[in-house]
């Protein structure tokens, strides 16, 4: 039988880490056939969320888990991990300033990184949902620095997913018929969901949909679709983000074949980003690596909508070295 991959997940007692965990260990992420070790990371006061997700695994007799750990240290919680899902943070609350969202994470997100350098597996791939999780990914991968920048990633699988939904909602069509979306820049309120280069019911998308809708409203709606959530159901989004998260998981280790989708990755300096960004791009996946899609056109409007966006990444970056976090 094969041997069993460790995945680590942090902020394990909070909600979405409680959404993720039993669909990992029913193997809806890595396959029917992939035994899992769950290394569950949480801070003090997470710890009994946590202890009580892990009594309820129990109770659910997987068979594919072959065991669950917990932890409030991080030397111990990425200790052999294969995948790190990184979903506890401190994201922003009212009245909060950047600099003191930022400086928060980077006490998070700078030791954690450390961590995985030193203890975990040397095939380790890291997954930041946690907000604002493109520099909370950065903010890792520097501390880092033995690892191949590549295996740093953020979630923007969310909001891809949610473009394909809404697409797929506007035209009548099944979401099997999506493809080419691309969500650009940053996992914020400037992202760019990008329906230049997409399909749907085997037509081109701008086609298929009012182009003002396309450049005006979709976006905004895909964009604020978080805030959409909170206001009706009186909470953030925990099942489509722990689902988003564990596509991204697959999608990276099984592979895309053809079709495409979107990830927060390292950038190479790919569509005029950056080195060394965590941007949002058009990826496919195969052999265990994201492949950032190469040679689209990109036209003057979306040139305008991913400057836009990556100025924000630049900005975050930014405030993150002058605070000495990177
Ligand atoms: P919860 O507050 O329910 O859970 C967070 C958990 O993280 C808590 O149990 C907390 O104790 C733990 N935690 C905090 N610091 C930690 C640390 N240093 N080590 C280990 N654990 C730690 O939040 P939840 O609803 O689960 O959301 C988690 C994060 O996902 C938030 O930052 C949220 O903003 C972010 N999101 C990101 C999304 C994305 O698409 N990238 C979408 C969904 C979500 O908004």
């Amino acid at each position: 039988s094969r041997t069993p991959v460790t995945i680590t997940i942090t902020g394990a007692g909070g909600q979405i880490g409680y959404a993720t965990m039993f669909r990992i260990a029913s193997g809806a992420m890595l396959g029917q056939d992939q035994p899992v070790r769950l290394r569950l990371l949480e801070i003090p006061q997470g710890m009994r969320g946590a202890e009580g997700a892990a009594l309820e695994l129990t109770d659910c007799a997987f068979p594919l888990l072959e065991g669950v750990e917990l932890s409030d240290d991080p030397a111990v919680g990425f200790e052999g991990a294969n995948i790190a899902m990184l979903i506890g943070s401190r994201p922003r609350t009212a009245g909060m300033e950047r600099g003191d969202l930022l400086a928060a994470n980077g006490a998070i997100f700078g030791p954690q990184g450390r961590a995985i350098g030193e203890r975990a597996a040397d095939d380790v791939r890291v997954i930041v949902v946690g907000n604002p999780a493109n520099t909370n990914a950065l903010i890792a991968q520097q501390h880092a620095p033995d690892l191949p920048a590549e295996r740093f990633t953020a979630l923007t699988r969310l909001d891809h997913n949610r473009a394909v939904g809404l697409l797929a909602a506007e035209v009548g069509a099944s979401v099997k018929g999506v493809d080419g979306i691309t969500i650009w820049g940053n996992h914020s309120a400037t992202q760019y969901p990008d329906l230049s280069h997409a399909v749907v019911a085997a037509q081109p998308a701008l086609d298929a949909v009012d182009r003002e809708w396309a450049r005006g409203a979709y976006i905004d709606r895909v964009a604020k679709r978080g805030a959409e959530i909170i206001e009706v159901r009186g909470g953030s989004s925990v099942a489509s983000a722990a689902n988003a998260a564990i596509d991204h998981v697959r999608d990276w280790v099984l592979g895309t074949g053809d079709r495409r989708t979107s990830a927060a990755v390292v950038s190479r300096g790919e569509y005029g980003v950056p080195e060394g960004l965590i941007s949002s791009f058009p990826v496919r996946s195969s052999g265990g690596d994201w492949k950032i899609v190469e040679g689209l056109e990109v036209d003057e409007f979306s040139r305008g909508r991913i400057d836009a966006s990556v100025a924000e990444l630049v900005a975050e970056r930014d405030a993150v070295r002058e605070l000495g976090l990177i």
